[in-house]
């Protein structure tokens, strides 16, 4: 048995319930949003990376934005940590100025729960990784078109973390990009149910 299937490493939805909606909605963390954005912020989802001890998967390197698809691309997430976290955890890894690059070629990862990629070749060499260690309660905010990425957890230590996502009030979405992005979701989603079906199959 996979025990990596009866462990949730992500949550793509935390704000159907109604606590983490409150948050997601609130004045106080739209207010935020709004200042980084220098536009009214209009909430999007709030999701939960859960990252448990020893078996936390890697979120691959992206910019959010190519899952997002908005025209402008004028949004961002705060990532609140629930634990705390450092390299040793898998913290949230940046590259500094990347947002100015605009959306980079992403490809298919396969990672179960971030299914895009930045395409290696496109990424400048000159780029600076940053990362910081976070205590509980500690945010990091990005904007939708910085590249990132974080490690494995193989640690002993869970990495908890919850994100909230804004968008600026006057972005939209671009039915050609969710197009691009849809069709690459549903291929990878039914290669890994082939893939599962064959080795239930085998075993
Ligand atoms: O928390 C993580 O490990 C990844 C977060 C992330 O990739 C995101 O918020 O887009």
């Amino acid at each position: 048995m996979d025990s990596k299937k009866e462990i949730i490493n992500s949550v793509h939805k935390l704000h159907i319930n109604p606590y983490f909606n409150n948050i997601l909605v609130s004045e106080k963390m739209k207010n935020i949003a709004s200042f980084f954005l220098e536009e009214n912020s209009v909430a999007r989802v709030s999701e939960m990376f859960a990252k448990p001890a020893d078996k936390g998967l890697a979120s691959p390197i992206h910019q959010d934005n190519f899952y997002w698809c908005l025209v402008l691309a004028n949004a961002l997430t705060i990532c609140l940590a629930v634990d705390p976290c450092s390299r040793e955890n898998g913290v949230v890894s940046y590259m500094r100025g990347s947002r100015k690059l605009g959306l980079l070629p992403h490809v298919n990862s396969y990672a179960p729960g971030s299914s895009q990629t930045v395409e290696r070749k496109s990424i400048p060499t000159n780029l600076e990784p940053v990362s910081e260690i976070l205590n509980s309660g500690d945010v990091l905010i990005h904007h939708s078109l910085t590249i990132h990425w974080s490690a494995a957890n193989t640690s002993g230590k869970s990495r908890l973390a919850m994100t909230l996502q804004y968008q600026g009030e006057s972005v939209r979405i671009d039915p050609e990009m969710l197009k691009h992005y849809e069709s690459n979701l549903l291929m990878q989603v039914n290669m890994r149910e082939i893939n599962t079906a064959s080795n239930e199959k085998n075993s």
